[in-house]
């Protein structure tokens, strides 16, 4: 019997030696050490051995699974280390290699047009500030001096979400709230950018959603000529320098009394063009004085403050900047379209 335990321990040993992997060094452990290989056979037999014979066999038996054991450990060690070994070296980085070019994408031109006049107000002096889209009646028409009979309100078709909520048709709401928290007291001197809603059907120049921006300056002495400066101002750091404005006198229930604001046209210098419709302007913003109404409503003495606000289109000033001929295009999400406006 120890005879046979040594021809195992040899046979086992050479199996070892001769394995190429972790899996054919499991499948030599399983055949030589398992419960139904070799080794387990010949300790069963042990019951037909002397007593003198019984505990040399066992020891051998022993001694010879733990040679067979310790050599399987040592070479699965080697094994996963070397395949350890040959992962890392196969997956090493070239650190010469040139990087992957990340696509980089670009701001929305109606995003660059809300950033660029933004800006131009900031450096004027005025704060951004932004308000909810979903508005109640009451700031959104209420506090403009737009009473529930008013026609306006049918002029504007809203996205009436219940009957006192629905989707706001114009960011003056957010300066009727900013002047609130001002409890009285100026100056509030601010630009609010967002998107606005108005059930319109969609075509070339018209969008049920569009943006605006306003702004609103409320003070003690803020006159008329202020309003002037500022947009004169605007409109030469927007459009150039070499660019005018005109006002015209207007309506709106919020402002008293308001103008159309237009600018010279670019293409003609005044001359009439397609674009200015042969007339030499362009009509960009509508403004004016704040009424003593709206002014009162918000909680400002108009005996001791007045105020100027202004209200633009934004995509209007994007298809004037870039030649868009479709306001849809600002929608619709075309790669094509969005592409162009990538900064080199
Ligand atoms: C308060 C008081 C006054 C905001 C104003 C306009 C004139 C205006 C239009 C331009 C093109 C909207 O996008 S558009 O259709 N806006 O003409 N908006 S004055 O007046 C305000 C706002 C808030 C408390």
């Amino acid at each position: 019997m120890i005879e046979r335990l040594e021809e195992l321990e040899e046979e086992a040993l050479q199996q070892v030696e001769e394995a190429a992997s972790v899996k054919e060094l499991e499948a030599v452990r399983v055949k030589y050490l398992g419960k139904k290989g070799p080794i387990t056979e010949v300790l069963r037999g042990m019951g037909k051995l002397s007593a003198e014979e019984r505990p040399k066999v066992g020891q051998k038996a022993n001694e010879v699974r733990e040679a067979i054991q310790a050599r399987l450990e040592e070479r699965t060690k080697g094994l996963e280390e070397k395949a350890l070994e040959e992962k890392l070296s196969s997956e090493s980085i070239d650190v010469t290699l040139p990087g992957r070019p990340i696509k980089k994408g670009a701001r929305h031109p109606l995003t660059a047009v809300v950033e660029e006049v933004e800006d131009i107000f900031i450096g004027m002096g005025f704060k951004v500030t932004e308000g909810p889209e979903v508005e109640t009646d009451y700031y959104n028409f209420e506090k403009l001096n737009l009473p529930k009979d008013h026609p306006a309100r049918d002029m504007q078709d809203s996205f009436y979400i219940t009957p006192d909520l629905l989707l706001r048709t114009q960011t003056s709401p957010v300066q009727a709230r900013t002047m609130e928290k001002h409890e009285g007291k100026g100056p509030v001197k601010i630009v609010c950018p967002g998107k606005v809603y108005r059930r319109d059907d969609d075509d070339a120049t018209h969008s049920h959603q569009f943006m605006q921006i306003e702004g609103l300056y409320v003070d003690k002495d803020v006159k008329m000529s202020d309003l002037k400066g500022v947009l004169e101002t605007f409109v030469k750091k927007y459009f150039g320098p070499d660019r005018s404005i005109r006002l015209r006198p207007s309506f709106f229930p919020f402002t008293e009394p308001s103008v159309e604001v237009d600018v010279s046209c670019g293409l003609c210098q005044g001359q009439g063009c397609r674009v200015c419709k042969h007339s030499g302007w362009i009509e960009v913003l509508g403004a004016g004085m704040v009424h003593p109404r709206v002014l009162e409503m918000s909680g400002f003495d108009p005996e001791e403050y007045s105020g100027f606000a202004f209200g633009m289109g934004v995509e209007r000033f994007a298809l004037l900047r870039y030649g868009i001929d479709d306001i849809r295009h600002f929608y619709t999400n075309d790669l094509r379209f969005l592409e162009q406006f990538k900064r080199s």
